[in-house]
C-alpha cells in the first residue's frame, strides 16, 4: 500500500471528523493508498500532543510553515478558522502538497480565486470538505436526478437550522466560538450553514444565476472571548434567499442559528414534473420519494431506507437494514479522494467547485446589504 502522509493544521471538531475519516476509510474501502497520520499542527503544543495521542498522529508541529518544509508530508488538511485557509492553502500548494480544505473555501470570492489559481498552477490535488454530498441518501438523490426520474425541475428548497446562539451570553471569538467573529469566519450562517445547502444544490441541480437575499443579526453585541470586551457582532445570524438556477428552476434557502428546537436540521426538497424527493439530516438514512407515474391506487410518498448493498456506499458497510451516520460522510470523502488518486479521475468538490458556492454566498451577502437582486 502507498502511504498518503497527512499533516493536519488545527484540531477542533472538524479535525476529529477528518481524522476519523482517515482512520476508518481503509478498514471499509479498498485502495492502493493508506492515509498515515504524520503530523498535527497547532500553536498550543500541549493540546496538539493530546490530540496526537488520541488519534495516533506520529508528531506535532506548532508552526504550519515548518510542517510544509517536511518531505514526509504529502497532503495538508486545513481545519483552522476560515481566515487562515487562504494563506495556508497557497503556501501548501507552492510547497507541492495536496490541499484538503475545510468549508467554506475562503472568506470571500477574491481569496477563493487566488486559492484556485495556486493549486491549479502547482498542479496539486485539492478538495473541500462539503461532506453532505456523501450522505448515501444525498448521493442517491443525485443518481435519481441524473437518471432523469424527476423530469424537468421546478423547485429546489433547502434549510439549515440551528439554535445555539440565541443566548446573548454566547461570546464571539475564541476556540469554540470563532464562528461568531466576522474576522475569523468571514460571514455567519451564510458561510457556515447555507454554504452546505448551496454546495449540495449546485451539485444536484446545477448553477445558480442570481439571488435576492435578506440577512439579520439578532444579537448586536457580544463579548469577545479574546479581550473580554463587548463588541458589535458583524456576522449574519440568519439568512433567507431566493434564486434562479441556470436550468430555469426556482430556489428558496434559509439558514439560521435562531430556530429554537433545531440543532442541525438540514433539509431539502426538490420538485420535478414527474417526481419529487426530500431529505432530512435528522433522518439521514432515508430518502423520501414521490413518483406521479405510479399507479394512482398506490401512489404516495415512499420512505426509502438506504441500506441495501446497491445503494451508494452501502455495499461497504454492514448488512442490509443497518444504519450509518454523520461521521461516515467524511469516511466516504476520504475513500473517494483515495480512489481519485488511484484512477486519476477528478475529485469533487475541488477548490474550483467550492469557488462556485463562494460566489453565490458573496452574492447573497451583497444582495442582503444592498437590498437588490445580484447576479452570481
Ligand atoms: O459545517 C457545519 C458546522 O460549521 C456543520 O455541518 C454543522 O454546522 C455542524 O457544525 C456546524
Amino acid at each position: 500500500m502507498k502511504p498518503l502522509n497527512i499533516g493536519m493544521v488545527g484540531y477542533g471538531f472538524m479535525g476529529r471528523t477528518h481524522s476519523n475519516g482517515y482512520c476508518q476509510a481503509p478498514h471499509f474501502f479498498e485502495s492502493e493508498y493508506k492515509p498515515v497520520l504524520k503530523a498535527v499542527c497547532a500553536r498550543n503544543k500541549e493540546k496538539a500532543e493530546q490530540f496526537a495521542s488520541v488519534w495516533g498522529y506520529d508528531s506535532v508541529e506548532t508552526d504550519w510553515r515548518e510542517m510544509l518544509k517536511r518531505d514526509d508530508i504529502d497532503a495538508v488538511d486545513i481545519c483552522t478558522p476560515n481566515n487562515l485557509h487562504k494563506e495556508i492553502a497557497i503556501a501548501a500548494a507552492e510547497a507541492g502538497k495536496m490541499v484538503l480544505c475545510e468549508k467554506p473555501l475562503a472568506l470571500n470570492q477574491t481569496e477563493g480565486e487566488a486559492m484556485c489559481q495556486a493549486v491549479e498552477k502547482a498542479g496539486v490535488k485539492n478538495m473541500v470538505w462539503y461532506n453532505y454530498r456523501r450522505v448515501p441518501a444525498v448521493t442517491l438523490a443525485k443518481q435519481l436526478i441524473d437518471e432523469g426520474r424527476l423530469g424537468k425541475i421546478f423547485h429546489y428548497r433547502a434549510n439549515f437550522l440551528q439554535d445555539w446562539t440565541i443566548n446573548a451570553d454566547v461570546p464571539q471569538g475564541g476556540a469554540a466560538t470563532w464562528r461568531l467573529d466576522a474576522e475569523a469566519a468571514g460571514s455567519g450562517v451564510t458561510g457556515d450553514l447555507l454554504a452546505h445547502c448551496i454546495d449540495t444544490a449546485i451539485w444536484l441541480n446545477g448553477g445558480i444565476k442570481d439571488v435576492s437575499a435578506m440577512t439579520e443579526t439578532f444579537v448586536k453585541e457580544r463579548v469577545h472571548a479574546d479581550t473580554g470586551e463587548k463588541k458589535p457582532v458583524k456576522i449574519d445570524d440568519a439568512c433567507s434567499c431566493f434564486c434562479h438556477f441556470d436550468n430555469g428552476s426556482l430556489g428558496l434557502f434559509e439558514s439560521t442559528r435562531y430556530a429554537r428546537g433545531h440543532k442541525a436540521l438540514y433539509t431539502f426538497e426538490i420538485n420535478g414534473e414527474n417526481a419529487s424527493i426530500r431529505w432530512d439530516l435528522h433522518d439521514l438514512h432515508r430518502l423520501e420519494y414521490f413518483d406521479h407515474r405510479d399507479d394512482s391506487i398506490v401512489r404516495g410518498w415512499r420512505s426509502v431506507h438506504i441500506s441495501d448493498g446497491d445503494m451508494p456506499y452501502m455495499g461497504n458497510w454492514w448488512v442490509p437494514g443497518l444504519n450509518i451516520g454523520y461521521e461516515h460522510t467524511f469516511i466516504h470523502q476520504v475513500a473517494d479522494f483515495l480512489k481519485s488518486l488511484e484512477t486519476g479521475e477528478a475529485f469533487h468538490p475541488s477548490f474550483r467547485d467550492a469557488l462556485e458556492t463562494q460566489k453565490v454566498c458573496d452574492a447573497i451577502l451583497s444582495s442582503a446589504n444592498e437590498r437588490v437582486w445580484k447576479n452570481v
